[in-house]
C-alpha cells in the first residue's frame, strides 16, 4: 500500500490550522494535525520541504518504521516543529490503517477500556458572580470537571479569562503584551476556590491552570493554600524546563499536579514521571509525535501511577481531538481530556464523528479516526498571521506567559 500523494493544507476558519492529508495507491486517504499555535508556517514548511518528498512510494502500513525513519532520519531530534510534523504523518497513517481494516482506530490500539472520555470544560470570569454562573452552565450541560480561571483585582487581563466567548489568545500578528503580578494572584486565588466549593460542594472536579507563571516555592504555597478545596489538578505551576523544581513543590503540598502541554517527547516527560513528581501528563497527539509516541508516553506513565490529561485547546484541530479520543478510550491510565468546543466554521471545515454527551466525549465508530478536512471549504479561509501574547511584570520585566 504505497503512498502516492501528500498535501499540506493551511487554513484559518476562525483560527489557523495545518493539516496533512496522505493518499495511497488504492485511493485511501488519512489526515493528521500539524498545528503549532503561532508557528504554523514553520511546521508547514518542514512538512512540504523535508517530509512530503520522502513519503512518496513508502508503505503506509509500516507505521512504527515510518516514525523511526522520520525521527532518527532527521538527525536533529525532537523539538515542537519536528515532532508536530512527525505527528501529522503518524496520525494520518493510523487513520488509513483503520479505514483499510474497517475499524475505528481505538480498536487497533487494543479496544475500549471505558464507555466514554470524561472531559473538562473551561469556566472563567473576571468577577466571582460571572465565574459562578459560567460554572453552573457547564454543570447544566453535564460536565463532571471544570477548569476554573479567575480575574485578579488590579490586573486588567489574566490568562484564560474571557467574558461570554471562547478564549482565543493568539490574535494580533505582533504579540499583545499583558501585565502580571504574582502577589496579587497568590492572594486572590484561594478566595476564588473557597467561593466555588461553597457554591458547588465536593462532587464537582475542579482544575486550575497557572500557565507556567510561578517559581517552585510560590507554587508550593499556592498548592498548600488550595488543599482545602481538593483540586483535581493544578496545571503548569512552574515552567517545566527545570524539572527538579517539582521536587520542591511536592515536598510541600498534596495538591495534584498536571504538566506537559508544551512537551514534545517522552524525554521531556521522563523525569517527572519516573520520580512521580506529577499526577497527570498532558502531552497530546499533535505536539508529541503522534498516536505512536503519545501511547509510548502514556505506557511509561502507567507504570508510575501517572494518568493522562491530554491538552485539548481550540488551537489543536478536530483531527487532533479525534485522534486523542481514540487514545483516551483505549489506554488503561486515562485521567481527563480537555475539551474546548471549536467554532462553527472550524467544525464545518473538519467534519467529524466524535460527539459530546453528558460529560463524556465519544470517538464514534467510523473506520479510521472519523474526521476529515473539506479542502474546498478550507480554501476559502486563508492563513492570517497571529501570535500568542507575552507577559510582563508591573516593572516591565518579561515574564512567562
Ligand atoms: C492551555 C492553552 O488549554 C490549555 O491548558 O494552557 O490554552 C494554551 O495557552 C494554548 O494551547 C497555547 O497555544
Ligand atoms: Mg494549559
Amino acid at each position: 500500500m504505497r503512498i502516492t500523494e501528500a498535501r499540506v493544507i493551511v487554513c484559518s476558519p476562525g483560527r489557523n490550522f495545518v493539516t496533512l492529508k496522505i493518499v495511497t495507491e488504492d485511493g485511501v486517504s488519512g489526515v493528521g494535525d500539524a498545528t503549532l499555535n503561532g508557528r504554523e508556517l514553520a511546521v508547514a514548511a518542514y512538512l512540504r520541504e523535508h517530509v512530503v518528498p520522502v513519503l512518496i512510494g513508502r508503505d503506509a502500513r509500516n507505521i512504527e518504521d515510518m516514525w523511526q525513519y522520520l525521527y532518527k532520519g532527521a538527525y536533529w531530534r525532537r523539538g515542537p516543529v519536528t515532532m508536530s510534523a512527525v505527528a501529522a504523518v503518524d496520525t494520518a497513517l493510523w487513520d488509513i490503517l483503520g479505514k483499510v481494516a474497517g475499524v475505528p482506530v481505538y480498536r487497533l490500539l487494543g479496544g475500549r477500556s471505558r464507555e466514554g472520555v470524561t472531559v473538562y470544560g473551561h469556566a472563567s470570569g473576571s468577577t466571582s458572580d460571572a465565574l459562578l454562573s459560567e460554572i453552573s452552565h457547564y454543570v447544566r450541560l453535564g460536565y463532571r470537571a471544570v477548569r476554573v480561571q479567575s480575574g485578579v483585582p488590579g490586573l486588567p487581563s489574566v490568562y484564560g479569562v474571557s467574558e461570554g466567548r471562547a478564549y482565543e489568545p493568539a490574535s494580533a500578528a505582533v504579540p499583545v503584551e499583558s501585565v502580571w503580578d504574582t502577589d496579587r494572584y497568590l492572594d486572590h486565588l484561594p478566595r476564588v476556590f473557597a467561593d466555588v466549593r461553597a457554591e458547588f460542594g465536593p462532587g464537582l472536579k475542579l482544575l486550575h491552570d497557572v500557565h507556567h507563571r510561578l517559581t517552585p516555592i510560590e507554587a508550593a504555597r499556592l498548592g498548600k493554600s488550595l488543599e482545602p478545596y481538593a483540586l483535581t489538578w493544578l496545571e503548569d505551576p512552574v515552567p517545566a524546563e527545570l524539572q527538579e523544581g517539582f521536587r520542591l513543590i511536592r515536598q510541600h503540598t498534596t495538591t495534584p499536579l498536571a504538566v506537559g502541554e508544551v512537551f514534545n517527547s517522552i524525554w521531556d516527560c521522563r523525569q517527572l514521571i519516573t520520580e512521580q513528581l506529577v499526577d497527570y501528563i498532558r502531552a497530546t497527539v499533535v505536539h508529541a509525535g503522534g498516536i505512536t509516541h503519545l501511547r509510548r508516553i502514556f505506557d511509561l506513565a502507567a507504570i508510575y501511577h501517572v494518568r493522562s490529561g491530554s491538552h485539548g485547546a481550540t488551537d489543536l484541530s478536530p483531527v487532533c481531538m479525534a485522534a486523542a479520543l481514540h487514545v483516551d478510550v483505549a489506554i488503561p491510565n486515562f485521567g481527563l481530556q480537555e475539551y474546548m468546543p471549536h467554532s462553527a466554521e472550524t467544525d464545518a471545515v473538519f467534519p467529524h464523528g466524535y460527539r459530546f454527551e453528558g460529560g463524556y466525549l465519544h470517538p464514534g465508530e467510523v473506520p479510521g479516526l472519523g474526521v476529515d478536512i473539506d479542502e474546498e471549504l478550507a480554501g476559502s479561509y486563508p492563513y492570517r498571521a497571529a501570535s500568542l501574547p507575552v507577559s510582563r511584570l508591573t516593572d516591565g520585566t518579561l515574564h512567562s506567559w
